[in-house]
């Protein structure tokens, strides 16, 4: 275990920050805190546990320019996605608090007497998330976890702890009990592993790479720990030749360039009806030229640099910046882990770079003769996240989006990020789900109680 992290920002390569990391001895210790810290937090009333999370929220809100700032340091991200990264933890806190006096349980009928249903916290959770969107992720799981009761103790990524550090500081400011919501830096297997083994954590909620989600899962197995995975994806774009041309043309460099193509949902296979397949690659080429990649403090920036220089060379072993491209953008010279919007087309490329995650802004078009080929086309791959589909006919875009074996769905948009609404993968992508009005009920345990009402 290496006693400490450098946190590099990737657009200078300069370290901003060294943090200590959390030996599994001070995991111990914080499971121990967060477990008497959850016991007072579940015994308040429900209204002022929500009370409590809307303080939380206002302080995020205050703070929204600030935690965008870090996030611009240290993982590169447009300052404009950044602020929306940080509205986005404030709104779930919002909605998460909304909840708390919602958790209501059921009185099922029965035979001889009453039956009611309780929701009850499941104690201590971890989180464990990844470098990509350490700001969001890192809410995703905290702020339903703490809405249904629980402490939580949030692993960041190794590469981008600071902006989960700054928000347990608020958390604690917002008046939160000291110890229910604790950051612990460190590296996966050492810290992550020791959370994941720590009989007093409940459940694992973990955002990442398949393998080592397979491998976590493995783990709770043996305890029969709970556990939700949100993994990888190759979400398919699917581009019907009656679509708005234009505008998913226009659309489709956001899809798989936003966060440098680091991003779980992004639209890195492009389907395309062969019949529109020039016309649309001709629409496509002005699009991704006009991403504007730099300086990611710079407002005017829509494209940064990826993460880290191992994430670089991840991308480059799937496509060097020499293969042959439909198109290729520029990038700014001199330091900085830049690498530059690409479009391969899939008959010029290896298999893996069509069926394997990138994690980097490179897309793969491929064409397809019709709606069932689309489908086929779609569905082969071991990923299930995202897709998008673009048509005029209401009725295709329904069969093509049930048809689609992924968790979120977007018709003629690639929206699959929204607080209010259910996250999460199928098949490799992942297990259980994030977000919307079922997510806090996710961390807790179902309790029966019976009553007898026989006389006797
Ligand atoms: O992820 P890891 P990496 C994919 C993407 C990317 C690839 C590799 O394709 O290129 O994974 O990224 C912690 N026990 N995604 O290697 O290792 C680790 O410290 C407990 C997609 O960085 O999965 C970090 O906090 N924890 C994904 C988190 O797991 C462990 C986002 C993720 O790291 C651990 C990220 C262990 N044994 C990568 N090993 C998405 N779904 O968006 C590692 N960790």
């Amino acid at each position: 275990m290496q006693d400490e992290h450098e946190v590099i920002n990737p657009a200078t390569e300069e370290t901003i920050a060294t943090v200590p990391a959390t030996g599994p001895r001070a995991v111990d210790a914080a499971v121990t805190r967060a477990a008497r810290a959850q016991e007072r937090w579940a015994a308040l009333a429900p209204a002022d546990r929500a009370r409590l999370l809307r303080r939380f929220a206002d302080a995020v809100d205050g703070a929204v320019e600030e935690l965008a700032a870090i996030e611009v340091r240290e993982a590169g991200h447009p300052i404009g996605n950044a602020r929306w990264e940080a509205g986005n933890v404030r709104d779930l806190l919002e909605y998460a608090a909304g909840g708390v006096e919602r958790l209501t349980g059921r009185q099922i009928p029965v035979a001889g007497g009453i039956d009611l249903t309780f929701h009850e916290p499941l104690g201590v959770v971890g989180v464990i998330a990844p470098w990509n969107f350490p700001l969001p992720i890192a809410g995703w799981g905290t702020a339903p976890a703490l809405a249904a009761g629980n402490a939580v103790l949030l692993k960041p990524a190794e590469n981008t702890p600071l902006t989960a550090l700054r928000l347990a500081g608020l958390a604690t400011e917002a008046g939160l009990p000291e110890d229910l919501f604790q950051v612990l830096p460190g590296d996966g297997p050492t810290t992550g592993g020791a959370l994941v083994d720590h009989p007093g954590v409940a459940k694992i909620v973990f955002t990442g790479s398949t393998a080592v989600g397979k491998h976590i899962m493995a783990r709770c197995a043996a305890a029969v720990k709970p556990v939700t995975l949100e993994l990888g994806g190759k979400s398919p774009n699917i581009v019907f030749a009656d679509a708005d041309l234009e505008r998913a043309a226009a659309t489709a460099p956001g899809s798989f360039l936003d966060n440098s193509g680091q991003d779980c949902c992004a639209r890195s296979r492009i389907l395309v009806q062969r019949t529109v397949y020039d016309r649309f690659l001709e629409l496509l080429e002005p699009a991704v030229h006009a991403v504007t990649v730099g300086d990611p403090a710079d407002p005017a920036t829509a494209m940064g640099p990826l993460v880290s220089a191992a994430q670089r060379e991840r991308v480059r072993s799937y496509v060097p910046e020499t293969a042959p491209a439909a198109i290729r953008g520029t990038v700014p010279g001199g330091k900085g882990y830049w690498y530059p919007p690409t479009v391969l087309e899939a008959h010029t490329v290896d298999e893996r770079a069509v069926t394997e995650e990138i994690f980097g802004p490179v897309a793969v078009l491929t064409p397809f003769e019709d709606e069932a080929e689309a489908v086929r086309l779609a569905n082969a791959t071991e990923y299930g996240l995202a897709g998008s589909v673009w048509t005029r006919d209401a009725g295709r875009a329904l069969r093509v989006a049930r048809g689609v074996a992924a968790g979120n769905l977007s018709v003629n948009s690639h929206s699959s990020v929204r607080y209010a609404t259910p996250f999460g993968g199928y098949k490799q992508s992942g297990l259980g789900r994030e977000l919307g009005p079922d997510a806090l009920v996710a961390f807790t345990e179902t309790k029966n109680v019976f009553i007898s009402t026989e006389e006797n």
